[in-house]
């Protein structure tokens, strides 16, 4: 085992009163635990996971825990946020009842379980809070190790504001980039590889990061010899560390976690590390216990064995926090029986303020649903049977949400019958439908809001300016329009930062970059290891912290290393902290039309079903790319780009404006006006409809053509439904799976715009083969949506509306 032989104490024992704080902070956390727990097993609250048995550890870490700094942890830090105030009682109970009011629940809001923290980064109107005087908490999530990728990004950026002259000023961010990054992580999370690919990011970016390991030996009720080789995350972790001074890799410390004054030494001396030198460290912390098992979904007995449960006894950490004070002469017992009794009526105290708080919003509306009951059954014939509902309501002493809006809509439908001014009940009934509505929009907004940037700094926002062009405009390729536009904006924009796999030095594979490391140093435009999920998770984190990244995934198909952070993480970031935090990160790529299983593929059904909470943008060529760039630079939302990979090659005018062009999000373009057939696509296929327009019009079918250019938001304006009513008939084309995009686009036009009405033929859809594309031109051809297809598929509409006009082809 690689353990830091650690010197002598220092000698803690004359900072007496703060270590009884301390010790006061252990003691009501796990009041919080045990009492929440009470909670959930009794049936107020639905479920509850708490930081028992990790007390200690954390009040060592909120000791070097600094204004400025950030946290990306996981469910058992409430000692931690409680010890910083970053949190208090009151909010602690508001989150496990799940009180959906963001001031009672300022983390989420009400919409996250217990135990998901978060600090409010920005204000009701969208501007960033100074974060140099605030304690930061980036937002929690559930799946384990996902709070690890954007450590990076959250450390690397003190690394940028120390280095970077142009960024110097910022202060509300960062002061000289002294900031550390902290990360918690349980045991077991260290086996996912998202932990792996962290650690190994951090180290090679040499940023300020601290990375706890929770080891209780668990997780949930798997052991660590199961989990991780040698059953020791130290040694497994030993290549990380650091030999000699000043050399690449990591301070690993190990440490136990009841042993109060060796915490404290060891987090003092990795932030002093990690402060003047971005060294990052990580500390294993071991022999901590779970003292109520590992959530209050079930209980650690059944499978942890007797030896276990007796050593967690013993050891937990706050008893030998008892027991050190105790020997050190600190405090007596009576003096520390009296610190548990107060803790023990203060948390009691909060909770129940906490559950009147949560309780009597829910109670009112009871009350007023029930008098509107009460109303309509007194003069509706079904008297009798709106009293029992009504009753049935009231007898529950706190309803939910649900109950109520249940219960109205129950009375309602009882009533079908009296929806009829001439009635008595109607006047009655009324009251409760317009009671009814407003309560479903008000949960709407409750559970629904802040998907997306609702402030100024929406994309929605971003005023649409053309691209200008010279009377004869330089024709380049579509790499150096790019170029250009990357240019400008590292130009103009001291927060952009680029980054991804050869983006650096080759300034990426197609050349967006080519010289600009050069022009703005190799911090601003840089290069990254093989790492897609940690590429993310480095904007995610820099995003947080003020900056712009502009991120690149190399191609379209290994996104899906991504996805999976995109969809818990940054997509769900704004709305799942109620508007409490945003990273305006834009995620690059390119794709479609190489050739290959994995140089081809079209996923889009599956992106854009899993970011909901990003915009999607599909540019048919590099102009329309750049000025979805400067648009989603002048605003906040997060959002993909992906690039056409053939475009690079091909050459476009140069707009003169290229740093000021933006191109509005949600609006579709049309490409090709015609009044037959409405064909609706997107991206490389653009090209290749257009292609097969020529086709049809030579048999006399005129084609209309419409580039999606935006899939999520998709066709604001109903510029499509236009084209529809015109037409009458439609066919939506891609290069996804059946029923992939093109399945989403058909449900937009025709249900949601209301297309059906205006359909003079079915409406159709064309994609790819459900296989993944072949190698070659062949497989291509055989695979892939072509001219040939999708005049075929075009010219079909046209023969079932009229085989008179148009003959069968093939037959
Ligand atoms: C990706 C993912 N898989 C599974 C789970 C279910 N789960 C929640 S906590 C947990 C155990 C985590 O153990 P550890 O990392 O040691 O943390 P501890 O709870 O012991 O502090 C599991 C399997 C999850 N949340 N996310
Ligand atoms: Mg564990």
């Amino acid at each position: 085992m690689v353990d830091l032989v650690l010197p002598a104490h220092p000698p803690l024992t004359h900072l007496h009163d703060e270590i009884l704080s301390d010790y006061r902070l252990a003691y009501r956390s796990r009041q919080a635990s045990l009492i929440g727990r009470r909670e959930v097993l009794s049936g107020k609250a639905k479920f509850g996971i708490f930081g028992d048995g990790k007390e200690v550890t954390q009040l060592a870490m909120a000791r070097v825990f600094q204004k400025g700094d950030f946290r990306s942890g996981y469910y058992r830090d409430q000692t931690l946020m409680l010890a910083l105030g970053e949190i208090d009682l009151g909010q602690f109970f508001a989150q496990l009842y799940a009180h959906a009011d963001p001031e009672a629940e300022p983390a989420t809001g009400g919409r996250a379980m217990n135990a998901h923290f978060a600090t409010r980064l920005i204000n009701p109107d969208g501007s960033w809070k100074n974060q140099s005087e605030m304690y930061n908490t980036s937002a929690d999530l559930s799946p384990t190790a996902s709070q690890m990728p954007r450590l990076v990004g959250l450390a690397q950026a003190s690394r940028l504001y120390r280095e970077v002259d142009v960024l110097r000023q910022m202060s509300q961010f960062s002061n000289n980039g002294n900031e550390i990054a902290y990360g918690t992580i349980g045991n077991a999370s260290c086996a996912e590889g998202l932990f792996w690919e962290s650690a190994n990011a951090i180290g090679v970016l040499r940023v300020p990061a601290i990375i706890t390991i929770y080891d209780d030996g668990y997780g949930i009720s798997v052991p660590n010899e199961y989990a991780m080789v040698k059953r020791n995350l130290s040694e497994a972790l030993s290549g990380f560390q650091c030999q000699e001074q000043g050399c690449e890799g990591y301070d690993l410390y190990t440490v136990r976690g009841w042993d109060y004054p060796a915490l404290v030494d060891v987090y003092r001396r990795a932030a002093a590390n990690a402060r003047q030198d971005h060294m990052p460290s990580i500390i294993h912390v071991y022999e901590l216990t779970q003292p109520l098992g590992h959530s209050t979904s079930g209980s650690h007995e059944r499978y942890k064995p007797k030896e276990r449960l007796e050593f967690e006894l013993e050891f937990d950490c706050n008893r030998k926090f008892r027991q050190w004070i105790l020997e050190t002469g600190i405090a007596n017992e009576q003096e520390l029986d009296q610190i548990q009794s107060e803790e023990q009526a203060l948390v009691e105290d909060e909770r129940r303020h906490a559950w009147q708080a949560f309780t009597a919003p829910i109670l009112s509306e009871q009350q007023e649903v029930s008098s509107l009951l009460e109303r309509l059954g007194s003069n509706s014939q079904h008297g009798e049977q709106i009293e029992q509902i009504r009753s049935r309501l009231s007898s529950q002493p706190v309803p939910y949400r649900r109950n109520l809006k249940a219960a109205a809509q129950e009375a309602l439908r009882l009533t079908w019958d009296e929806n009829n001014p001439e009635l008595p009940a109607h006047q009655y009934r009324q009251a409760l439908v317009a009671w009814k509505n407003r309560y479903e929009a008000e949960n709407a907004e409750r559970y629904g809001s802040h998907l997306h940037i609702q402030d100024a700094s929406s994309a929605l926002n971003v005023q649409h300016v053309g691209p200008r062009y010279a009377t004869d405009p330089l024709r380049v390729y579509g790499f150096e329009i790019l170029n250009a536009c990357f240019d400008a904006a590292l130009q103009r924009e001291p927060r952009l930062v680029a980054f991804g796999e050869d983006v650096g030095r080759l300034g990426d594979v197609n050349q967006g970059f080519h010289g600009l490391q050069e022009k703005y140093g190799t911090l601003r435009v840089s290069d990254t290891g093989i790492r897609e999920a940690t590429i993310v998770g480095q904007a995610i984190g820099l995003a947080l912290r003020g900056l712009r990244p502009i991120a690149e995934i190399q191609y379209l198909d290994y996104l899906l290393y991504a996805l999976q952070i995109l969809s818990d993480d940054l997509a769900t970031l704004h709305w799942r902290t109620r508007g409490g935090q945003k990273a305006p990160v834009i995620l690059r790529t390119r794709g479609h039309r190489l050739e290959g299983i994995w140089h081809s593929g079209s996923p889009m059904g599956g992106i854009i079903h899993l970011l909901r909470g990003m915009h999607v943008l599909v540019p048919r060529d590099m102009t329309r790319a750049a000025g979805f760039y400067n648009t989603l630079l002048l605003s906040d939302d997060p959002a993909l780009v992906i690039e056409v990979l053939s475009g690079y090659r091909m050459r476009e005018p140069l707009p003169e404006n290229i740093g000021e062009l933006t191109l509005p999000l949600g609006v579709p373009e049309i490409l090709r006006p015609g009044t037959d057939i409405t064909l609706v696509t997107y991206g490389a296929c653009c090209r290749i409809v257009l292609e097969a327009t020529g086709h049809l019009q030579q048999l006399g079918i005129d084609a209309e053509v419409v580039d999606v250019q935006s899939l999520l938001p998709f066709d604001l304006q109903g510029i499509i439904l236009q084209s529809l009513k015109k037409t009458g008939r439609i066919l939506f084309i891609d290069e996804d799976v059946p029923g992939g995009a093109t399945a989403y686009m058909l449900q937009q036009v025709i249900e949601f715009q209301g297309g059906f009405t205006w359909l003079d033929s079915p409406p159709r859809t064309l994609s790819s083969k459900p296989h993944r594309p072949a190698y070659g031109s062949d497989g291509d051809y055989f695979s892939k949506p072509n001219a040939d297809q999708v005049f075929d598929a075009a010219y079909d509409v046209m023969h079932e509306a009229d085989p008179g006009k148009y003959p069968a082809l093939y037959s």
